[in-house]
């Protein structure tokens, strides 16, 4: 069916989570509903507060701008608004905005009749991002552990905090997260490269079919996932890799977890002594 006639029979009420047909209404191609609105307010007011933020701190320098999180001393209170304040309300802008648009990807959903995948995938993304700025602040007991909101200065919090426990390349479960990275680009690479081989055949030649697809995979890896199951695969893969890097970070710091002062690189020290605890001596 062409866009244009879909679109017609597809754009009719309903699926809205809030609001009923109060705001069940397009402009352009945007759908727009409640949570587009809201959208909309948190985002702009994050995006103004950021620049009244920067003329605070006096630079236009687009590398140089940081909205810096309150210091460690202010615990998990209220900080004064050019002393961290700033930060802790464009964040409460950012958690609105952000939850606001997978909202958004659900009641699309949900019109459109097919599933949650979408938003149920934003998902593990905010939830990384939540680890980051609420989850691990709290365990850690001040709002000074979240990341500053600037280029320079969010690299130089990943490295500090990444030396503060050694070398994370050392943690466990970053490896993992980045073995999951890596995987999901060579998946994609493998299933972008294998879909244009069959689908997209030169001038004159025959696009191919999913047997031929299969077929490539079978006769080279003796294994055959399918055009279905490749999806599922990459979905896997993604969500493990938003997923395990949430998990790395908070169990870097929280004292319940982690003895103070402890790095990644004295975690491995029982890999060394395996051999000692098996055979003794
Ligand atoms: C957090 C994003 C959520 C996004 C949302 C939406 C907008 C809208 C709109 C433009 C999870 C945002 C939307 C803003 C914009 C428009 C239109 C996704 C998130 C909700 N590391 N490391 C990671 C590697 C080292 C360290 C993760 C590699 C060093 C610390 C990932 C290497 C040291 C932390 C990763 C490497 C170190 C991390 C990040 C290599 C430093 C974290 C991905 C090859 C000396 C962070 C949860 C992520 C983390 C993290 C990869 C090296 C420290 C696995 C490949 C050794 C402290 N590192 N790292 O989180 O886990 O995606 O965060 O060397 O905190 Mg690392
Ligand atoms: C995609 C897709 C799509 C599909 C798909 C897929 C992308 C349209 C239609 C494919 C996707 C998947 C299957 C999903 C999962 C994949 C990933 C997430 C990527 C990561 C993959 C892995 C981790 C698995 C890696 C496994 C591998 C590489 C298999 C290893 C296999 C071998 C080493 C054997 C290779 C065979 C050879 C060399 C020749 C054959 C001969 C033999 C096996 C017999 C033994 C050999 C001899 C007797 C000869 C003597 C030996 C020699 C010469 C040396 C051989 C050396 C060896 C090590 C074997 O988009 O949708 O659906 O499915």
């Amino acid at each position: 069916m062409a866009l244009l006639s879909f679109e017609r029979k597809y754009r009719v009420p309903g699926g809205t989570l809030i609001g009923r047909d109060l705001f069940d209404f397009w402009v352009g191609p945007f759908f727009v509903g409640f949570f587009g609105l809201t959208s909309i307010f948190f985002a702009s007011l994050g995006t103004l507060l950021v620049l009244w933020s920067a003329t605070l701190q006096g630079t236009w320098n687009p590398f140089l701008i940081s909205i810096d999180p309150p210091a460690i001393e202010y615990g998990l209170g209220f900080a004064p608004l050019n002393d961290g304040g700033l930060w802790q309300i464009i964040t409460l802008c950012a958690l609105g905005a952000f939850g606001s648009w997978m909202l958004r990807e659900v009641e699309i959903a949900r019109k459109l009749g097919i599933g949650l995948h979408v938003p149920a995938a934003f998902a593990v993304a905010i939830f990384a991002y939540v680890t980051l700025v609420v989850i691990r602040p709290i365990l850690m007991g001040a709002w000074g552990h979240a990341f500053p909101y600037g280029i320079f200065s969010h690299l130089d919090w990943v490295s500090y905090t990444g030396y503060q426990y050694g070398n994370f390349h050392y943690n466990p479960v970053h490896m993992l997260a980045i073995t999951f990275f890596f995987t999901t680009t060579l998946a994609l690479a493998l299933h972008g490269g294998l879909i244009l081989s069959a689908a997209n055949p030169e001038e004159g030649e025959e696009a191919r079919t999913p047997d031929h697809e299969d077929t490539y995979f079978r006769d080279f890896i003796g294994y055959s996932v399918g055009t279905l199951g490749i999806h599922r695969v990459g979905l896997l893969l993604a969500l493990n890799a938003g997923f395990w890097s949430a998990i790395c970070i908070l169990i870097s710091g929280p004292s319940w977890l982690m003895p103070d002062g402890e790095s990644w690189i004295e975690w491995w020290d029982w890999w060394p002594n395996l051999l000692t605890w098996i055979v003794g001596g």
